[in-house]
């Protein structure tokens, strides 16, 4: 059989809204190199360029609500095909559902890739309230300003997006972090990881 090296490493930065998934990229991507896709920065600069869209996903997004698969999805492929020499990607915020996790799946395979591993950030439920609020104070997001948005988007969470670890840890894929403490340590936390795998 024929075996095609493919250096591309992907990963899945994981964990309820708030958990440090934006914080984390940012020193992920400067450290390695990944081309960043997050779908709510994608979703944010929809609705700050006013498409149809965007005025559509911020409806949802307003009420703390998952915009539609489909429209994620779509986005989603959209963006890697305009990256087509990225060494990896780091999917922050995606997949959110099982749906979304399948045409994930599909999306790398069409590319002779694959997840290499979901990195699922663990934090207290009253310590994500805290930052978001805190966050809301600065970021002019109306989704972070009121506190039962927050917990509708922790709900959601809950409901619709935990089964995406429980779709990866079919495949062994998942390793939990511990999200509260300092972000220097949290990140060299999930280098450890990273390092581990790049080294196979
Ligand atoms: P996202 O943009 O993904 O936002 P999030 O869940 O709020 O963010 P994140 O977890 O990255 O926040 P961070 O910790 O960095 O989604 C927004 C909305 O878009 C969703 O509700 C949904 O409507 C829609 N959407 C996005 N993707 C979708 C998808 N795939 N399908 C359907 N809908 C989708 O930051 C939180 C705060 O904590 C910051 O202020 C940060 O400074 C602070 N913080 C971080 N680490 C800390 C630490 N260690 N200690 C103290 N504070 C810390």
């Amino acid at each position: 059989m024929l075996y095609q090296h493919n250096p591309m490493f992907n990963l899945i930065l994981f964990g309820p809204p708030g958990s440090g998934k934006g914080t984390q990229s940012e020193n992920i991507i400067a450290a390695y190199g990944l081309q960043h896709l997050s779908t709510g920065n994608l979703l944010r600069s929809e609705i700050a360029g006013q498409t149809t869209l965007g005025m559509e996903a911020k409806r949802m997004m307003d009420q703390g609500q998952l915009v539609p698969d489909e429209v994620v999805i779509g986005m989603v492929d959209n963006f890697m095909n305009a990256h087509p020499g990225a060494k990896g990607f780091l999917f922050d915020g995606f997949p959110r559902t099982e749906a979304q996790s399948v045409a994930l799946d599909a999306l790398l395979q069409q590319k002779n890739t694959e997840i290499g591993v979901v990195l699922a950030l663990e934090v207290s439920q009253d310590e994500l309230v805290k930052r978001l609020l805190n966050r809301g104070l600065t970021s002019g997001r109306s989704d972070d300003t009121n506190e039962a948005i927050i917990s509708n988007r922790i709900a959601e969470y809950q409901n619709k997006t935990t089964v995406v670890a429980n779709y990866y840890r079919q495949f062994n894929k998942v390793v939990a972090i511990k999200g509260e403490g300092t972000v220097n340590d949290i990140f060299s936390a999930l280098a450890t990881e990273i390092d581990s795998r790049l080294a196979k």
